[in-house]
């Protein structure tokens, strides 16, 4: 039923609580009521049995509210700050047909109407698939990859935001722009595109997207609702899955609750009296040695069944670095309004699951309570947290699956794999003992789904790979051996394919070359890279490729076969085959003989080369490596 049919139907009923039509005043007195904004803006029918509204504006003091389908039902209603903003509780009956419901609000001052348009849910094949070690995730800053559309560059609401001379303004990249480029990223081999978050953002330096205005609206450099829903959709077309990244944890300062927040408590604290999120432990409480900066968030006494709550506070209910404005994820208002918003995403677009930022600063009955919500409706989600720590024992805390001291299971399907990441980048860049890695998975046993994990050496909050104190073209290439072998789903970020530099944040948010129309270095075609980008763009393209055709390399098992000071020597293990790969660091040939006996390859005929230079003989009960220098290869077993 469309909007124009509703009206008139109104018009012709007598069911009470509505004025006359044909704009005829029921009084003469001017209502001052006004609704600027319904959050959400629409919904689905069939879908969940309640929704809360949120509506903006002014005198919404209601003493009545009244919604003219029969089979929607108002349970409750809730006027906050002054009539500011009211709280709606529709109860949607299960035979509530698609239609556009006309709500009126009975107030002190007036009467006003919203709508607010009910529609039955699209069909779910396809859409909301989750991931699995089938899949390897490529992370996009989408104002840094690809400008599809011009006209976006600076909106009119935006004056002064577009620059792509200066590296904390936006430079034009957008949606449109991802999606011409969806035949690059398949030819390379990724299967699942992370992007940072698509919400519209307030403030002309908040390119990346993390500061966020209206949790309900795609932001106007990156494109329309109607955007992000193709891209989706066109994604979903290429066998490519989308993940969505969500800030339940704070909004941007210049989101418009920081000056009017809906409730007393819609945020802990306020703009003016708050806690920071800097957690008041020295490091010398947890044994780490004292005046040095570390490079972690200080999560510690977030795991700790000993820490009293003053010792975690700061961590929960802080202001993110001092800034951005803490969600009172306690208040069971705020706890549904993100509920909703997220379910609201994922049905408006199909998306496939949720990369969650800054997971430990929010409470964790808050994502107990999201992910029962969004696990009713989509059971294949995959929700991957951002824990950013070294230290296992403190990464796989959070993953759910498992109620911890505090006899919550969060929920949370993974997490980033940060100890891995650490690993990778002591290793290979500091020449830290290669037996590192086997102490990092020895610690698998602490999550209840390892092979879920997110491997991964770069993102967009880390300096680039290429450009960090000890790294090489070569090391480069290690990384990306590394990440592509181990176990997991890996995560790659735009650009590192190609040996792209930067520093720390922005400076590691550069634009992808040939991304923009007059860029002079197109690397999105062979014809365009560089002999250097092209030499690591195959290297990684054939290693997705080995990836892709060994389900060993994807889901297998893994097992230590060798590890020491330079090199380290695994096994995976698939129903289907077995796969072995060799790494060695050191800047020199080694020659190392691993011991079979009990192992799995006890039983190996002989072993061929799929990957990289090394060579491998079976003597016996060992096997004969010799590893070139700084090398990883990749050996299936016969
Ligand atoms: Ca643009
Ligand atoms: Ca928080």
């Amino acid at each position: 039923m469309n909007r124009s049919v509703v009206f008139a139907l109104l018009c012709l009923s007598s069911w009470s609580g509505f004025a006359p039509c044909s704009g005829v005043q029921e009084n003469a007195r001017i209502s001052t009521v006004k609704v600027t904004k319904v959050e959400p803006p629409n919904w689905w029918v069939g879908f969940t049995p309640e929704v809360m509204l949120l509506l903006s504006g002014k005198d919404l003091e209601a003493t009545n509210v009244s919604c003219n389908l029969p089979t929607l039902r108002v349970s409750r209603t809730q006027a906050a700050a002054g009539g500011n903003y009211l709280f709606v509780w529709l109860k949607i009956g299960a035979d509530t047909r698609p239609a556009t419901a006309v709500c009126r609000i009975t107030a002190a001052k007036g009467t006003a109407s919203f709508e607010l348009p009910l529609a039955a849910r699209a069909p779910t094949l396809g859409k909301f698939q989750g991931l699995s070690s089938e899949d390897v995730i490529y992370l996009i800053m989408p104002d840094r990859f690809a400008n599809g559309d011009p006209t976006n560059d600076e909106p009119a609401e935006a004056p002064g935001s577009h620059d792509r001379a200066k590296p904390r303004a936006y430079h034009g990249g957008d949606l449109r722009g991802i999606q011409n480029h969806f035949a690059y990223l398949k030819e390379l081999g990724v299967t699942t595109l992370w992007l940072t978050p698509v919400v519209k953002n307030g403030a002309a330096q908040d390119y990346h997207g993390y500061g966020a205005v209206d949790l309900y609206a795609v932001d106007p450099h990156l494109g329309s609702l109607k955007d992000y829903q193709d891209l989706v959709a066109a994604a979903h077309k290429e066998k490519l899955k989308i993940f969505f990244d969500v800030v339940p944890n704070h909004v941007g300062p210049l989101h418009p609750w920081v000056a009017n927040p809906p409730l007393p408590d819609w945020f802990h604290g306020t703009k003016q009296r708050h806690l920071d999120s800097f957690s008041p432990l020295k490091g010398a409480f947890y044994g780490k040695p004292g005046g040095q900066e570390a490079m972690n968030d200080p999560f510690e006494s977030l795991i700790d069944p000993h820490a009293p709550e003053w010792m975690k506070q700061n961590l929960a209910e802080g202001w993110f670095f001092g800034i951005l404005p803490d969600m009172n994820t306690e208040n069971p208002l705020v706890e549904e309004y993100l509920l909703q918003n997220s379910l609201w995403w994922a049905e408006i677009s199909g998306l496939d699951g949720y990369r969650v930022d800054t997971f430990p600063y929010v409470g964790r009955k808050f994502w107990a309570h999201w992910h029962a919500g969004q696990r009713r409706i989509y059971p294949n989600l995959t929700t991957i947290g951002e824990v950013f720590h070294p230290d296992p024992s403190v990464t796989s805390f959070f993953e759910g699956g498992v109620r911890r001291y505090d006899g919550i299971d969060s929920g949370l399907s993974t997490v980033f794999d940060f100890p891995t990441f650490f690993t990778l980048r002591d290793v290979l860049l500091h020449n830290a003992p290669v037996g590192r890695f086997a102490d990092v998975l020895r610690h698998d046993a602490l999550y209840p789904r390892p092979e879920l994990l997110v491997p991964f050496f770069a993102n967009h909050d880390v300096p680039r790979f290429a450009s960090a104190e000890g790294s090489s073209f070569g090391k480069l290439k290690l990384a990306f051996g590394l990440t592509l072998t181990l176990r997991g789903i890996p995560e790659l970020y735009y650009g590192d394919e190609i040996g792209m530099l930067g520093g720390g944040d922005p400076d590691n948010r550069r634009d992808f070359p040939g991304g923009w129309i007059g860029d002079t270095n197109d690397a999105f075609t062979e014809a365009g890279r560089t002999r250097e980008q092209q030499e690591i763009f195959s290297y990684v393209k054939e290693l997705l490729r080995i990836r892709r055709e060994h389900a060993s390399l994807r889901g297998g098992q893994l097992w230590h076969l060798a590890s020491d000071e330079t090199a380290y020597v695994f096994l995976r293990e698939s129903e289907e085959e077995r796969v072995v790969v060799a790494f060695n660091n050191a800047d020199k040939n080694r020659a190392l003989q691993v011991p079979l006996k009990a192992t799995p390859l006890q039983s190996a005929a002989a072993l061929s080369l799929l990957f990289g230079g090394a060579k491998a003989e079976l003597a016996g009960s060992e096997l004969h490596l010799s590893m070139p220098a700084q090398s990883l290869s990749i050996f299936l077993v016969n």
